[in-house]
């Protein structure tokens, strides 16, 4: 989304045991920034010791990687990982816990970084945006160029799909896990094919498990996208093969060609399919990635990107 990875001139290579700060690397662009955590989380204290050195590390930050897959349809492979996590690398719950670390490590920056949710048993790679309305969001949803299907079966809704690094669904069961550890938040970031930006963010944002069918709550609307939540609030999630929706005679998610919290239908689907602006004009041509209240129900947006950070997040900037 246009205003997404801003590479930093210059990479930190903090290296080593014993807090030795060993300088700069621009070649590799390499960020390691080793630190230890004490408890469960950061104090400021600590981390104040950190950056004076005197404290022993023990978890690594891996350095983010930038999207630049662009193959049709790749593969699922959402928190799949075949290798190992550095030692320590997972500790972070989401990624505002890891946003205070790469805050005083003076290293903030959108990228892919591995979390484990208290709940998780393994770790996974999600999307952090640490730039947007003052940082430590975890991506759960993302689109901007239309080359991943989002009209998919549960079982895909349920575990993700796509890269995260690029398009992707994170999976309602990792978005369950996130946000059940905590009281989270959502931001939800669009993108016109103007080149316009509007967001709406929620106060409160939680699912319940797949026995409830992952049913949404979602309050507190602030933005300036218009609030085309609510009458998807205590609805339960549906996807082409499983009908959860309120429509008796029809299926929404095969009407609208996407996985939701569909009422009957609503006023939001932003998995819903990818048009370029000149497929989408007219009503006849069906309805895309809408958020109605922005733009009505026949604009299909260009981008989207919907972010979960606890309520008591505590902004730096
Ligand atoms: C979510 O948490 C449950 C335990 O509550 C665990 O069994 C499951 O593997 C976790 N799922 C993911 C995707 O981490
Ligand atoms: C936010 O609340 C949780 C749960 O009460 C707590 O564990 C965590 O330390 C709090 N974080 C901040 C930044 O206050
Ligand atoms: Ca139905």
């Amino acid at each position: 989304m246009g205003k997404t990875v801003k590479k930093p001139e210059v990479c930190l290579l903090v290296r080593g045991n014993k807090g030795a700060h060993s300088g700069v690397n621009k070649d590799h662009r390499v960020l390691h920034a080793t630190m230890v955590k004490t408890g469960l989380t950061f104090s400021l204290v600590t981390v104040i010791l950190l950056a004076a050195g005197s404290v022993t590390f023990s978890a690594e930050i891996p350095q983010p990687r930038v999207a630049q897959d662009k193959s049709l349809n790749h593969p699922v492979n959402v928190g799949q990982r075949n290798d190992p996590p550095p030692p320590g690398a997972a500790s972070f719950e989401d990624c505002a816990d890891l946003y205070t670390v790469l805050y005083f490590t003076n290293a903030v920056q959108d990228g892919v970084f591995p979390i484990k949710p208290e709940s998780s048993t393994d770790h996974f790679d999600v999307y952090c945006d640490m730039t947007t309305d003052g940082g430590g969001w975890t991506v759960i949803q993302r689109r901007f160029e239309g080359k991943l299907n989002f009209d998919r079966r549960w079982s895909n809704y349920k575990n993700g799909f796509g890269r995260v690094e690029g398009e992707h669904w994170l999976g309602l069961d990792k978005i369950l896990n996130l946000t059940s550890q905590n009281s989270y938040e959502l931001y939800v970031e669009l993108e016109d094919w103007e080149g316009n930006f509007a967001h709406a963010k929620y106060g409160t944002f939680s699912i319940g498990d797949e026995r409830t069918g992952y049913t949404l709550n979602i309050g507190g609307y602030s933005g300036d996208a218009g609030d085309s939540m609510l009458i998807h609030n205590g609805r339960k999630f549906s996807a082409r093969d499983v009908d959860n929706d309120v429509w008796s005679s029809g299926q929404c998610a095969q009407w609208l060609s996407g996985g939701w919290w569909y009422n009957s239908c609503g006023d939001s689907a932003l998995n819903g399919p990818y048009f370029q602006p000149e497929d989408y004009q007219g009503t006849d041509t069906g309805f895309g990635v809408f958020w109605g209240h922005w733009k009505g129900p026949y604009y299909s947006l260009k981008a989207t990107k919907m972010m979960v950070r606890p309520q008591n997040f505590s902004r730096k900037q």
